[in-house]
């Protein structure tokens, strides 16, 4: 295919002009971030024109647009990424080398545009890629941060937080488009009028408001020269005062107003999978949900005039209930703006928002104080409660004195905004992100729901993209896997990896897909070496657990077992161990106590262990600071063995498991989330799975939970490990340090239950499959077959596979052609 770029002498002379006019510098006088940024602008130079292109094709072609609404989208780094889209990464990493600049090096100077915080923000990232790449027309909407999710630091074994400013050396792949600016509005009152004709005028007064401003970021798909766009929303004071009649002149007003906007889009809020219900987070929802849902109405409104039809042409994919504010937005606008009645306005609603699930988790729910929400968004609140008094009307009616399900069921109960129920009653479409999720949501969470419409409810597995966590992530691999197949269709069409099955057999091709693990685990050791002084050696197992933390994930398990591994080494020094490094990365929420604890449990775990020369380095324990997209990728193509250890049932579906298995990583696990599904696709005898069942977690659950001092009492290897926790072995003498931990496994309190994510009731399972783990790598062969075999049958979890069935089942979206 015709590649502009390339020309690569013209390109050298772009990035060489890009260092002269932006820093007045030679290529040999820049410094490593200056020649990101003149490298990123050519790049971004090539792009336009595409971007160009894609706008034309969606002008001319008309097609269905999905909007992808997000709090979060957890992109990493863009340069890479662009130029393995663009099939230009080789290129341009030879035409550097030939100016003497060494492409790897470029991209560590670009910060992470870490707008999000795990799971939820990284799916959305993939979705994008994947809708580019296939050819569908997709906006991302979100917000941009002025502060994404922080930076962690590392301190005597305490995470540090400190402020990610990733916007300080500019963003050469974003574009400013005031012109698209919206207002958005908050708080005041609402005044009912009535018009000549008797109509009636809800008018909002003493409002603030501030002007939401767009920055477009340009998603390149796959080798099809589409290229889509991630819009998200700065806020910026409304400069001219637009302040109605009573408050004009108002000076307090005015400055009050600057500071709204400034902190609306200063930070993400940094917790996963909870909720905390603070008036600034609920003001960043409807900020950026008002700006897109006004920008994308008035799109369509540029090209159709029938607003009845709307749903023919658009459609709001709601991330988790984050956004559900949309739902009451579009009705105020087809209500208020469009001169719409109740009964039209809310049949096209109903038939353009769909929402995402992606937990279980009581304390994740979000529900909204009515008074804060009503103070806040005044007519978006009326709006509410009359589709709550219809909805309960509704229900009345279909289940006749059952007032238990009005209990349960309604939007506005016990002074609160449920905003899940707002997602259900007014979505079209309902789906849980896993096949055991959405299976668990209509048999428990969401089970009156399902009862009454139990069309709108479906399951759509997520998926990762390979263009970045194979291909960008793993390129050794990635050639290798192009090699074997004989094309590289794989790229877009992952299914193809079945294919490699044929050489799980083949002795000399198990020797090179182990030998390039053995690459990728010593570019890892590199890594930790530099980043955290630790010396590793990659013939040991390379076990790691890398994600958010959370009791939940049950990164004290793994520790947990790592301090009773100690014991075993210290105990019985003979007995013969295969070397085992185990690798974590999580950031805890700031305010997540526990969490802290268990970060703080395994650096001093890791302290003891890797300094206590008797035991021959025949354990490690190391924490990467800072765990993030790009230094993620690194992770996945090194590691020997993937931890999703999560108590059943608890984890919707997990996506790094996926990425694992892509890199050749088998599963240690639990019957939870998609891992499921990665042994259906793998075969058990592939995985090493262990621990209660989902339905077991639940029916304890629903006893009140069992009790971990029997097992504290019977087993007394588990006893040992407990104590440790308070005899001073790793609180350097301190026997209070993790008296917390200790607790929380044995003893109930009035507000919880002990050991609430079943560690003690798994430990000795998960103990016997790392025993499987360890008999396993010890036979090579057997090893590298399994390992193959995990790349093998990753097919089902491209992100591509995802939103395929996002468009046949959901969207109906049509496909798009870019010609150039
Ligand atoms: C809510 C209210 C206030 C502040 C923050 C939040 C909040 C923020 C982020 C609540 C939840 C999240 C993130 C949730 C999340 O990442 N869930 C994960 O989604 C993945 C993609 O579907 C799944 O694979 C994971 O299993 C799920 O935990």
């Amino acid at each position: 295919m015709y590649n502009p770029i390339f020309e690569k002498e013209k390109f050298k002379r772009e990035v060489t002009n890009n260092v002269k006019t932006l820093f007045r510098k030679s290529v040999e006088e820049a410094t490593p971030q200056q020649l990101f940024q003149a490298v990123s602008y050519a790049i971004k130079e090539v792009i336009i024109d595409d971007w160009i292109a894609t706008q034309k094709a969606y002008n001319e072609q008309d097609p269905k647009i999905v909007y992808y609404m997000s709090m979060e989208f957890l992109m990493g780094r863009a340069l890479g990424n662009n130029l393995i889209n663009m099939t230009a990464y080789k290129e341009v990493a030879e035409a550097l080398d030939e100016m003497g600049i060494d492409l790897n090096t470029i991209e560590d100077e670009e910060p992470d545009a870490a707008l999000g915080n795990g799971g939820l923000g990284r799916l959305a990232a993939c979705f994008l890629d994947s809708l580019a790449t296939l050819g569908y027309a997709a906006y991302g909407c979100g917000i941009r941060y002025r502060y994404g999710m922080f930076k962690q630091k590392i301190e005597d074994g305490y995470q540090i937080e400190t402020p990610d400013n990733w916007l300080k050396n500019g963003n050469p792949f974003e574009l400013r488009r005031p012109e698209y600016a919206r207002e958005v509005r908050f708080g005041g009152n609402i005044r009912v009028e009535y018009d000549e004709v008797g109509k009636t005028h809800f008018v909002q007064e003493h409002y603030e408001s501030v002007r939401a401003v767009p920055y477009d970021m340009p998603i390149v798909g796959y080798n099809n020269h589409m290229v889509n766009t991630l819009r998200i929303w700065d806020a910026e004071p409304i400069v001219d005062f637009q302040l109605d009649e009573f408050d004009r002149g108002d000076y307090h007003k005015a400055v009050e107003q600057e500071n709204l906007a400034k902190n609306i889009v200063e930070v993400l809020y940094p917790n996963d999978n909870h909720y905390a219900g603070k008036e600034l987070r609920l003001k960043q929802q409807y900020f950026f949900i008002s700006a897109s849902i006004q920008q994308a109405v008035a799109k369509y409104k540029t090209t159709h005039d029938d607003i009845h039809k709307l749903p023919e042409k658009v459609t709001f994919q709601m991330n988790d209930t984050h956004p559900t504010v949309a739902v009451a937005e579009l009705m105020r606008i087809l209500l208020d703006e469009e001169g719409l009645g109740w009964n039209e306005a809310w049949e096209i609603t109903t038939h353009t928002c769909a929402y995402t699930n992606h937990t279980i988790m009581a304390e994740a729910l979000e529900k909204w104080p009515i008074d804060l929400f009503s103070r806040l968004l005044p007519r978006v609140y009326q709006i509410i409660q009359e589709i709550d008094r219809r909805f309960v009307e509704q229900i009345r009616h279909q289940y006749p004195g059952d007032e238990g399900k009005v209990k349960r069921m309604a939007i506005l109960m016990d002074g609160q905004v449920k905003m899940a129920h707002l997602a259900i009653v007014a979505g079209y479409s309902v789906n849980g992100v896993a096949a055991l999720h959405t299976e668990i949501l209509k048999k428990q969470e969401l089970r009156d729901f399902y009862e009454m419409m139990p069309s709108k409810f479906n399951n759509k597995t997520n998926g990762i993209t390979q263009r970045r966590f194979l291909m960008h992530g793993n390129p050794l691999l990635a050639d290798w896997v192009t090699d074997k197949l004989g094309t590289k269709d794989w790229i877009t069409d992952l299914s193809l990896m079945d294919g490699l099955k044929e050489w799980a057999d083949d002795g000399e091709a198990l020797q090179e897909f182990m030998s390039i693990k053995y690459k990728n685990k010593e570019r890892l050791a590199q890594y930790i070496l530099e980043h955290n002084g630790i010396e590793i050696d990659p013939r040991s197992i390379f076990d790691v657990q890398v994600k958010r933390l959370h009791e939940y994930k049950r990164q004290l398990l793994n520790i947990l077992h790592v301090m009773y591994l100690y014991n075993q080494i210290k105990e019985h020094p003979e007995k013969s161990f295969y070397p085992r490094t185990f690798i974590f990365g999580a950031k805890a929420s700031a305010g997540y106590i526990r969490a802290k604890q268990i970060i703080k449990l395994i650096n001093s775990v890791a302290d003891v262990v890797n300094n206590d020369r008797s035991i021959n380095g025949k354990l490690k324990v190391v924490f990467i600071e800072d765990y993030r997209v790009s230094n993620a990728e690194l992770l996945f193509a090194g590691a020997d063995v993937s931890e999703q250890i999560s108590t059943a049932s608890k984890e919707a579906s997990g996506t790094g498991n996926m990425k694992f298995m892509l890199n050749g990583a088998p599963t240690l696990g639990t019957m939870d989330g998609a891992n499921v599904e990665i042994v259906q696709e793998v075969g058990i005898e592939n995985a090493f799975i262990f621990g209660l069942s989902s339905d077991e977690v639940i029916s304890y659950e629903q006893n009140g939970g069992y009790n971990p001092v029997d097992i504290y009492n019977s087993d007394h290897e588990i006893r040992r490990v407990v104590d440790q926790l308070v005899d001073g072995t790793y609180g350097y003498g301190n026997r209070e340090m993790y008296r917390d931990l200790y607790n929380s496994l044995l003893n109930t309190k009035s507000s919880s239950r002990a050991d609430m994510y079943f560690i003690l009731k798994d430990f000795r399972a998960y103990a016997e499959a790392q025993e499987k783990v360890e008999a396993a790598y010890r036979d090579r062969d057997r090893w590298a077959r399994m390992a193959l075999l995990n790349t093998a049958s990753c097919g089902k979890f491209s992100s591509d596979r995802t939103i395929e069935e996002y468009v046949k089942d959901i969207w109906h979206l049509d496909k798009l052609t870019v010609e150039v």
